[in-house]
């Protein structure tokens, strides 16, 4: 009977966010938001079957992604899991322009939708908290259990999910303005924001300037092309 009486509340309540069909939830903050940037906001929401969750990138300067998990691998990406992938917002210099945004549908509200932020750099966000759940199951695994364990798995897998996932899916990419934000899909090399690849090229130009012979041009394009691998590799360690 009190069983009965709790889900019949719980059945009223969620009737009553139904109303609304569209939840939003913050990816990323500022730094003087309480709590910091590497969060969403809010972090736990109940969404029937059918609710639009409106993910709104507004963490400005950011890179984040929305990326599903399982309860037991906090930072690392589920197989068949939905990926927003990256999406980079610059300094919003053009005032007014709607932010990023990106729409998971609920399609199976009966299972725990976890996510979390796959971005590494500066450091990465998983572990530091940028994680979240969608109906997380009364009397099941908590939110708080679940950021514990993504507080001990500071190498968050960078594979790239698709639009459809467990329990919830998209069918469009984040719509990001390119006034001052950008969507990476793929690997990470290739939000690999500059650091690795950039001083790499930079180093190159010294012995290819101080070789006036034939000989010493070849040389310098040996030179060149070790850089470039060392710069892939330098690529590559980032990933990891
Ligand atoms: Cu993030």
């Amino acid at each position: 009977m009190r069983f009965a009486s709790v889900v019949a509340t719980l059945v009223a309540a969620v009737a009553v966010s139904a109303q609304n069909q569209t939840m939003t939830i913050q990816v990323g903050a500022e730094v003087d938001t309480q709590g910091g940037i590497f969060q969403f906001i809010p972090n736990s929401i109940m969404a029937p079957n059918g609710t639009v969750v409106n993910f709104r990138f507004s963490g400005i300067p950011g890179n984040h992604s929305v990326t599903q998990a399982s309860f037991n691998s906090p930072c690392q990406p589920l197989a068949g899991g939905f990926d927003s992938g990256w999406v980079e917002i610059l300094q919003n210099t053009t005032g007014g322009t709607p932010l990023p945004s990106w729409n998971l549908t609920i399609t199976n509200d009966q299972i725990p939708i976890w996510f979390f932020c796959k971005q590494l750099l500066p450091s990465p966000h998983c572990p530091a908290g940028m994680v979240g759940v969608i109906n997380v199951q009364p009397g099941a695994n908590s939110l708080s259990a679940f950021r514990s364990k993504a507080q001990s798995d500071n190498s968050p897998g960078q594979e790239q999910g698709g639009l459809v996932g467990m329990g919830a899916s998209a069918s469009a990419d984040p719509e990001v303005p390119s006034a001052f934000a950008t969507l990476f899909k793929g690997t990470a090399s290739a939000t690999a924001t500059a650091p690795a690849g950039g001083s790499g090229s930079a180093g190159g130009a010294g012995p290819t300037n101080s070789a006036p012979s034939g000989g010493a041009v070849s040389l310098g394009l040996n030179m060149n092309l070790l850089v470039l691998v060392l710069g892939v590799l330098a690529g590559g360690a980032l990933v990891n």
